[in-house]
């Protein structure tokens, strides 16, 4: 097995409020990837949503929402410093944020953006929570079902500098398809950023199941897949909304190898070992050896719950 490292930095943000400007969030990006690269990292991983606040928490028409929170273009003047440093630096990094494509849909987008400043990969938000309706005694809402379509890029695997990385967003990291598709495809590295409510407006659920559950999503799915899992929250009480922290770097192995301490922005830095990844998927996740996808059938034949088979 070569010997083959990464430096491997997510960046978690604090909270972004309404009346923070995209300038003044990208110059706490762009202190962050200076940070990053001062600490090895030649890949930073920056949250979902990571140039507003959290909106799906907020009813409003959909033309409002596009007007003040989505981006037409990217890069664009507001952003481009971020790239600018980027290129500079000749650092990659992970970017989530409001897409308005080309032919006007909305999505929930994450780009990887490679060292020479060039968006190398596009993911679009598959898994999307929440409700499209206006929910009646609940402290906030959970609206990307009514601001986002679902994806239409579907899970894919870019390669940059060598490393083969895959993207996901927020609750697709809840679900298992999500990395092994990721996994067929060879990835090494999966990045997501997340923004988790603390608070559950769907049942009386413990508040600390939200970190656990989180945490367990991302060890389970690391380890079962043979891949590096790197996680960027944007956490924090965003105009008194709060969010989970808790970012992290996850090895192969499953085992948490870096993790935020606060609910700011926050760096944090590995030299990720690719190589532990290969010998998983050599031996126990061999996939070509040990899976039989002739007994999965049911996995993508159905959508819910249904009949146990004859
Ligand atoms: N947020 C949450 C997430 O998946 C959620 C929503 C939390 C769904 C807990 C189910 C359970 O982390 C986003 N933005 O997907």
């Amino acid at each position: 097995m070569s010997n083959r490292k990464l430096g491997l930095a997510v960046a978690q943000m604090g909270p972004v409020h309404l009346t923070d400007s995209r300038s003044a969030v990208v110059l706490r990006l762009v202190a962050m990837l200076q940070e990053a690269k001062a600490r090895g990292a030649e890949m930073v991983v920056f949250p979902e949503l990571a140039l507003t606040t959290f909106f799906p928490r907020y009813w409003m028409d959909e033309s409002e929402a596009q007007a003040r929170f989505f981006e037409a273009q990217m890069p664009n003047p507001e952003v481009q410093p971020l790239f600018d440093e980027a290129r500079k630096l000749g650092v990659g990094f992970y970017l989530g944020y409001a897409e308005l494509a080309e032919d006007g849909r909305p999505y929930n987008t994450c780009i990887l953006v490679n060292r020479n400043g060039e968006i190398a990969g596009r993911y679009r938000k598959i898994h999307l929570p929440g409700h499209a309706d206006l929910k009646s005694d609940v402290p906030f809402q959970h609206l990307e079902k009514k601001y986002f379509d679902v994806g239409n890029l579907g899970f894919r695997v870019f390669e940059s500098e060598a490393v083969k990385y895959g993207m996901c967003l927020c609750n697709d990291r809840r679900w298992p398809e999500t990395y092994r598709v990721l996994a067929l495809q060879s990835a090494e590295v999966v990045m997501l950023g997340y923004n988790t409510p603390s608070l559950n407006i769907h049942w009386n659920e413990p508040v600390h199941l939200r970190t656990s559950t989180h945490l367990i999503s991302l060890q389970a799915n690391a380890y079962q897949n043979g891949v590096w899992v790197a996680a960027a929250g944007k956490c924090g009480s965003e105009d008194g909304h709060h969010m989970i922290g808790s970012s992290v770097i996850v090895a192969p192995t499953g085992e948490i190898v870096a993790r935020t301490l606060t609910e700011e922005d926050e760096v944090i830095c590995v030299s990720a070992d690719l190589s532990l990844g290969e010998h998983f998927r050599q031996h126990v996740f061999n996939f070509a050896k040990h899976r039989r996808p002739e007994h999965y059938r049911l996995i993508v034949d159905r959508v819910g719950a249904g009949e146990p088979l004859p």
